[in-house]
């Protein structure tokens, strides 16, 4: 190959490069343009009982307590060794919109005979029974992180609402 063929070549390399770059900078300016604007989010939470079991054969009994609450529970050995550990969680526990957003939750109880959820700054307390599904709406009018918690199952029953500020 000639010097000059050399040259061409390394130039035509050199514009493919600057061309994907510059695609690739478009796009992102694109994605956060479409993310900013306001728009009504539906987000399904669910309401559930993580747990876990083994028998006393296996594994022993924890001899350390957990944390008082409802949040927690720890089932000593029954009559054949089988010991339980669980734990109420929202699923999932971290939601995030943008400022603007209309935002509708759709929050379904599945363990649990009993919730009692607040929102922090948004949604004041309400029940859900299990079986229940219940719909809350509300505009993402302040910016910031806010505690969505259940006062049956303190302290492990807890998530965040993250609303993050318009570009
Ligand atoms: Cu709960």
């Amino acid at each position: 190959m000639s010097g000059v063929a050399i040259g061409i070549a390394i130039i035509a390399i050199i514009i493919s490069i600057t061309s994907i770059g510059i695609l690739t900078t478009q796009t992102t300016i694109q994605v956060l343009d479409v993310s900013s604007e306001p728009i009504e989010r539906t987000i399904y939470v669910n309401l559930i009982e993580p747990k876990g079991s083994t028998n006393v054969e296996k594994e022993p009994f924890p001899t350390k307590d957990l944390p008082e609450g409802g949040g927690y529970e720890l089932k000593s050995p029954d009559e054949s060794g089988k010991w339980v550990v669980e734990t109420y969680t929202f699923s999932p526990s971290i939601i995030i919109v943008n400022q603007g957003d209309t935002v509708n939750i759709k929050m379904l109880g599945i363990n649990g005979a009993l919730h009692k959820i607040t929102i922090e700054n948004y949604v004041s307390e309400f029940d859900i029974h299990r079986g229940e599904l219940k719909e809350i709406s509300f505009l993402a009018d302040k910016t910031g992180t806010f505690k969505m918690s259940c006062d049956v199952h303190r302290p492990a029953m807890e998530g965040y609402l993250m609303v993050l500020p318009n570009a």
